[in-house]
């Protein structure tokens, strides 16, 4: 039955990507209802032909909703999922503030779908660069176990938001133009340069991103053990996320059984030239739902050892696919709660 949906966050990028999707993969929504901060309330918004109005966020907003997706940050999650959920909505919330509860379930459904079956009414998308890595490491566990990751992100500008985009496109005219450089939303300017990711350092040395793909990782493969040290930066680009993994394997694997799995499994394309030295580029996946894997080749010193490179669009499949993706799957098992 076609189902009352709620966007938290509509007018961010993911939140625009939300309602794009929606529409063109024919979600079965009765009413779609748009929720945003203070300053978007009242703006009218396009879609499927219909012009919806832009409220703002209450308790009364969530009620005889069917499927709420959060996409406002933790803040927003924190305090009002809880309250959607008891309004009797399913949540899926895009933000990490519920990713690591042992309650809610953490899913790319091409990798774990069996994992909804525990959900009590919140289901968390994983960070964009966990939900590339794992696409890419669930199809390649199933050939063996995966002992150890070693990974470094070229993260877009999008993964901080579309003022982060539009900031790297000004400051790099301003660049080329040999005017004035402060960035104001990223904490360094971008043009022509990269920085380490900027999310909060913790004592261990790593930053919570990078902490969000080592926990992240462990529990959507379901391996506590596995060991993923991973290195994240910003890089000049505007909204696909790129990253070099090295993957070891507790056995050695072949090439070419490797380039089997990976060309079968749902969501990926490989782009593989050696001899033509062309290998996936952020260009390659723009607007588009699949990732983009290539350049596989085994260790140099390990027979078990795996390198491989990937890009993704971190709005599409790193946040507002998956998520569509997920309630697509409650809705083939009923939306059970
Ligand atoms: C980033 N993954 O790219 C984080 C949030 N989207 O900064």
């Amino acid at each position: 039955r076609p189902l009352k949906v709620a966007i938290v966050g509509a007018t961010g990028s993911v939140g625009q990507e939300l309602l794009k999707l929606l529409s063109t993969r024919k979600f079965p929504i009765r009413e779609l209802i748009l929720i945003a901060s203070p300053s978007s309330v009242g703006q009218v918004v396009q879609w499927n032909n219909q012009k919806i109005i832009i409220q703002a966020l209450n308790e009364a907003v969530f009620n005889n909703v069917d499927v709420v997706f959060m996409s406002a940050g933790s803040g927003i999650s924190f305090r009002w999922t809880p309250i959607a959920v008891a309004s009797g909505a399913i949540v899926i919330d895009n933000s990490s503030a519920f990713r690591l509860d042992p309650t809610v379930p953490l899913v790319v459904p091409e990798v774990n779908p069996q994992a909804i079956a525990y959900h009590q009414g919140i289901l968390a998308n994983p960070n964009c660069t966990t939900i590339l890595l794992t696409l890419v490491l669930g199809p390649l566990q199933s050939r063996g176990e995966i002992n150890k990751i070693v990974l470094s992100t070229y993260q877009s500008a999008s993964g901080a938001g579309t003022l982060a985009m539009q900031e790297l496109q000004s400051l790099s005219r301003n660049f080329l133009d040999g005017t004035e450089l402060s960035s104001h939303v990223l904490p360094y300017s971008l043009a022509f340069n990269l920085f380490l990711h900027n999310s909060s350092m913790q004592s261990n040395g790593y930053c919570e991103e990078e902490m969000k793909m080592v926990n992240e990782t462990r529990k959507i493969l379901s391996s506590s053990s596995l060991s993923v040290s991973a290195n994240c930066v910003r890089v000049p680009i505007l909204r696909a996320h790129s990253e070099a993994v090295n993957i070891t394997f507790n056995n050695p694997m072949s090439l070419d059984e490797v380039r089997a799995i990976l060309t079968s499994s749902t969501g990926i394309e490989i782009i593989e030239d050696f001899d033509g030295n062309r290998f996936p580029m952020p260009t390659d996946v723009n607007g588009r739902d699949s990732i983009a894997v290539g350049r596989l080749r085994k260790g140099l010193n390990d027979d078990n050892n795996l390198e491989l490179w990937l890009c993704g669009d971190q709005i599409r499949k790193g946040a507002a696919l998956n998520a569509i993706q997920i309630a697509e799957l409650l809705l083939s098992r009923d939306l059970r709660k």
